[in-house]
């Protein structure tokens, strides 16, 4: 049995952030634990815990949903949509550890939880810097304007893509220990950083023009269907930065696990939102934040997918 387990939001900067700042953390004032296990999860149609979700002596769950298995004992997340019941919540509310945090107004949960230890257990969080001020600009979308999140000139963007579209099940476990002992800018310069990158940014600057030929903006809503290209997550920013005028974003795309809506809204013009989107998202399962949420299905309903994006399209014109 592992000494710590600490399950993350796979596939997302903050999520991967939010581990590395936990694992520094618990190293730091809890325990020096060698060897913790990191297991990667992920939003899905269904039942997210599975058994082996709780196996260590310790489990954390960070940016992801609430839980109410008494095994769970450190618990961080901003997510609007952090508990899927209201016996869930409850539990939530009633505990008394101390170890269980939740802000739904966080920008990002790494910013989230590295103030909360260092207020909590007197954490140090500036060997974790760079990251955690990186985590809050790209899991709060608070660049300077859309083309910064689309061209992704600034290696920590880069990294971002690397974390989102990686095939490779050890490369964010390994990202999370490394990044939890040294800086930031050092880690962006290593080759098995680099080296799997190139090929994804070409693959990026594709899917960005491709993706802008298909948006439709009608009504201030940009809409797109991405299911046949097999990819789970695009970049968010690509319609914003397109046109400036697009107030919310739905579209459609199907990995191998899930068929899947995702909603957004413009950063750069959020006076001009009149909807939560986990509102929206949760009325069909998913959550997520007002200004951006998802949706997920089972692989094989794309056609409920997209008669239900096509709804919430029309929904958000009115
Ligand atoms: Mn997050």
């Amino acid at each position: 049995m592992p000494a710590l387990q600490i399950c993350y939001h796979d596939h997302c900067f903050d999520g991967v952030a939010s581990a590395a700042t936990f694992l520094r953390f618990y190293r730091d004032k809890v325990r020096p634990v060698p060897d913790p296990a990191l297991k990667g999860m992920a939003h899905k149609a269904g039942q997210l815990f599975s058994e082996e979700a709780f196996a260590g002596e310790e489990n954390a769950v960070v940016d992801f949903r609430f839980s109410r298995d008494p095994r769970l004992t450190w618990w961080f997340d901003h997510h609007q949509s952090a508990f899927e019941t209201a016996a869930d919540e409850a539990a939530f509310r009633a505990d008394r550890t101390g170890r269980k945090f939740w802000d739904p107004a966080a920008k990002s949960c790494t910013r989230f939880l590295a103030r909360t230890v260092e207020a909590k257990f007197g954490w140090d969080p500036s060997p974790l810097r760079e990251l955690i001020d990186w985590a809050e600009v790209i899991d709060g979308a608070l660049f300077p304007n859309p083309q910064m999140a689309v061209t992704l000139t600034d290696p920590p963007m880069q990294l971002m893509l690397l974390i989102e579209a990686t095939k490779d099940p050890e490369l964010c476990p390994r990202l999370i220990r490394e990044l939890s002992v040294r800086p930031l800018p050092e880690i962006l310069r290593e080759p098995w950083i680099t080296g799997p990158l190139s090929p994804l940014l070409a693959r990026h600057h594709e899917v960005v023009k491709l993706v802008t030929a298909r948006i439709r903006l009608q009504g201030g809503v940009a809409t797109y269907d991405l299911a046949d290209l097999g990819v789970d997550t695009v970049n968010k920013f690509i319609a914003y930065a397109a046109d400036e005028s697009t107030i919310y974003t739905v579209s459609v795309s199907r990995g191998p696990n899930r068929s899947k809506i995702s909603l957004g809204s413009n950063p750069w013009r959020q006076e001009q939102r009149r909807h939560n989107l986990a509102r929206i998202a949760e009325r069909y399962g998913g959550g997520g934040h007002p200004a951006v949420a998802a949706i997920s299905f089972p692989p094989d309903q794309l056609d409920q997918a997209r008669t239900a994006a096509a709804v919430i399209a029309d929904e958000l014109r009115s």
